[in-house]
């Protein structure tokens, strides 16, 4: 009380709220007036900066915590009274009509769409010590994973603009979600690479704050260990995207703007584009107002299961079901052998991508009842079976894929299943942990991100009538994968199927030690041999035939030991680099014609 007078009514009126929330543990401490007292002040604005940053105060977030500490401790299971099933979605394969057809329709859409990328977590299993969203997605050409997403949506926006004539918007947002963690170094990648291109009003930044931590089942704030006057915080998860838009103002200026779809998605994904114009076409065509992007999951693999579940009372939703809560959701349902692959070799809960297309009015309509606030979860690790205490404080967290939980039965939440090779492809996990994951599932490793993006290439232009060889199997950092060759593009040469196949003419064939970037728009393949590297850039009204035959030594992979320390960390934990002994390489500047034929 003696400390009152330092602080401002609306401060006081915070301090009590503490108090009489159980929370007098804060001030217990506090020193005599005189000492301290910029300290005490800070203290309350921290206070105050939690209070606001979370839909509903501190408040709430402390009466939150209570009920879902006393469940954990209960040991309630989330899922109590829900049966879970196999749900319904369109399977999609790539390349056949049905495919094309919802491309076109999709990059028609994009025009009404704006991007979100959630980009505030650290990847604590990758451990790199950089922002995901700068580590180059392919070092055939070195852009990085943010450059590679600015660039397709980039495509995707001249693309839509060419068929639709541009009669609507013609910039597509976006929003990137940073964090105390990434936020500084993303506006620095953005600044000095001059935002890769997109306009820097395009480009809209939003911070997620933390949340306060928890020292026991009381829910009694934790203050930092080293200084008293602080509450200690940890990230709440990606499921804040939800409210942060909410906040901002955005999804008003983008429904006013005409817009229609919101595309959420996450920082280390080199194959997601590949996907989203077909997945916007079902969204479309089928009026989704949630459209889950998921692959084939293998059984137990550590992605979250998309999953309808059915309450006694009636309820259905489709939900992803995190990959830790699958397997013992359906032995207690009668499942006796739990999560199983089935006769395909895959679980048969499709897996959660992570990619979520929101339609945004039905998003406004919903968020402006809940503003934005995410049923949220808690995990604390006990010191003992009492579940009396935590061997660390412990916080709320909540997941952007949990949105559809607060929808009414009506909502249209459906889901898109597409091929892994194409759409799926995260850097998350370590070398080591790589090398550990069981034989036949998914490595999620910058090694394994790297070769996906080669054999999705490769398989896309065998799919457009190339000859592609075949891939040889080789092991970087104690992982397995297939190589094939490493043919790249920039998205605005084929961001659909039927654009790239219009561009692979005649019988080209590509030779397993193979390396080729095409960075122009308008560069066409016809009868193209190709056997070693070749590099093609051109302005956008350059148009190139490549024809002929290319023959040189090329660039060779080499392995390295992600434990060499004298080898930059963004290709020690890949395991290879790249020799680069032979090219043809060819520069159009100039506007016009050309044919290039060796
Ligand atoms: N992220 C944030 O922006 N803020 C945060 O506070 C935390 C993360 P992870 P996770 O695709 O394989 C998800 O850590 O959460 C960003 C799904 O829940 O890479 O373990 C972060 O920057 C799971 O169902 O993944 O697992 C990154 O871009 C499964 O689908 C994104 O959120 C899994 O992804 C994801 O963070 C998967």
């Amino acid at each position: 009380h003696e400390n009152l007078h330092l602080l401002s009514p609306d401060k006081i009126e915070l301090a009590k709220m503490l108090v009489e929330m159980g929370q007098s543990h804060l001030f217990d401490h506090w020193a005599e007036p005189g000492f301290d007292d910029e300290e005490k002040r800070g203290f309350l604005d921290q206070v105050a900066r939690l209070n606001s940053s979370y839909p509903g105060g501190l408040e709430l977030y402390i009466k939150t915590a209570r009920e879902l500490l006393a469940d954990s401790k209960a040991g309630k299971n989330p899922f109590d009274g829900f049966t879970p099933s196999v749900p319904k979605g369109e399977v999609l394969t790539f390349g056949d009509e049905n495919f094309i057809n919802f491309e076109e329709s999709g990059v028609r859409e994009a025009q009404k769409a704006a991007f979100v990328l959630v980009a505030g977590g650290l990847g604590e299993r990758l451990g790199y010590n950089g922002i995901k969203v700068a580590l180059p997605a392919d070092t055939t050409t070195g852009a990085c994973f943010l450059q590679q997403y600015i660039e397709s949506i980039l495509a995707l926006q001249e693309a839509s603009g060419r068929l639709t004539q541009g009669d609507c918007q013609t910039q597509i947002p976006l929003v990137i979600m940073t964090s105390d963690d990434t936020h500084t170094r993303i506006v620095e990648l953005l600044e000095s690479n001059l935002y890769f291109g997109m306009e820097p009003t395009q480009v809209k930044l939003l911070k997620q704050e933390k949340v306060a931590c928890l020292d026991d089942n009381d829910a009694r704030l934790a203050v930092e260990p080293r200084n008293k006057y602080r509450i200690q915080t940890k990230p709440h998860g990606h499921g804040d995207v939800h409210s942060l838009l909410f906040s901002s103002g955005l999804l008003k200026v983008w429904h006013d703007a005409g817009l229609r779809w919101v595309l959420f998605f996450q920082d280390t994904n080199g194959l997601l584009f590949k996907a989203i114009p077909a997945a916007l076409g079902v969204s479309a065509t089928r009026q989704y107002h949630v459209n889950s992007l998921t692959v084939p999951r293998k059984a137990k693999e550590a992605i979250g299961g998309i999953t309808k579940l059915t309450h006694a009372d009636g309820r259905t939703m489709v939900i992803n079901v995190e990959y830790n809560q699958l397997d013992p959701l359906l032995r207690a349902t009668g499942h006796d052998d739990g999560d199983v692959n089935d006769e395909t070799g895959y679980s048969p809960f499709p897996g959660n991508i992570n990619q979520l297309i929101l339609e945004l009015d039905p998003y406004i309509e919903e968020l402006t009842k809940t503003g934005g606030a995410i049923k949220e979860f808690v995990n604390p690790k006990y010191k003992d079976a009492s579940k009396t205490s935590f061997k660390s404080s412990t916080r709320l967290e909540c997941m952007m894929q949990d949105y559809p939980k607060t929808l009414p039965p009506t909502a249209r939440v459906g889901f898109t299943v597409l091929d892994a090779w194409l759409a799926y492809a995260p850097v998350k996990n370590n070398p080591e942990d790589a090398a550990k994951v069981p034989k036949g599932n998914p490595y999620h490793s910058a090694t394994s991100g790297e070769m996906a993006i080669y054999r999705a290439n490769s398989l896309i232009l065998k799919t457009a009538g190339a000859q592609v060889a075949d891939p040889v199997l080789q092991v970087f950092n104690g992982q397995e994968v297939e190589v094939w060759p490493r043919t790249t593009w920039k998205p605005k040469w084929g961001l659909t199927f039927a654009e790239i196949k219009r561009k692979v003419c005649g019988s080209c064939t590509i030779s397993q030690r193979s390396t080729m970037v095409i960075k122009g728009r308008d560069v066409i393949l016809e009868d193209l041999s190709l056997d070693g590297a070749l590099l093609i850039d051109a302005v956008d009204d350059a148009k190139v035939k490549v024809r002929g035959s290319v023959q040189n030594k090329g660039w060779i992979l080499e392995n390295i030991d992600y434990k060499d320390a004298s080898v930059p960390e963004e290709l020690r934990i890949r395991g290879f680099r790249l020799n680069k002994i032979e090219q043809l390489e060819k520069n159009y500047t100039e506007p016009g014609e050309f044919c290039l034929e060796p």
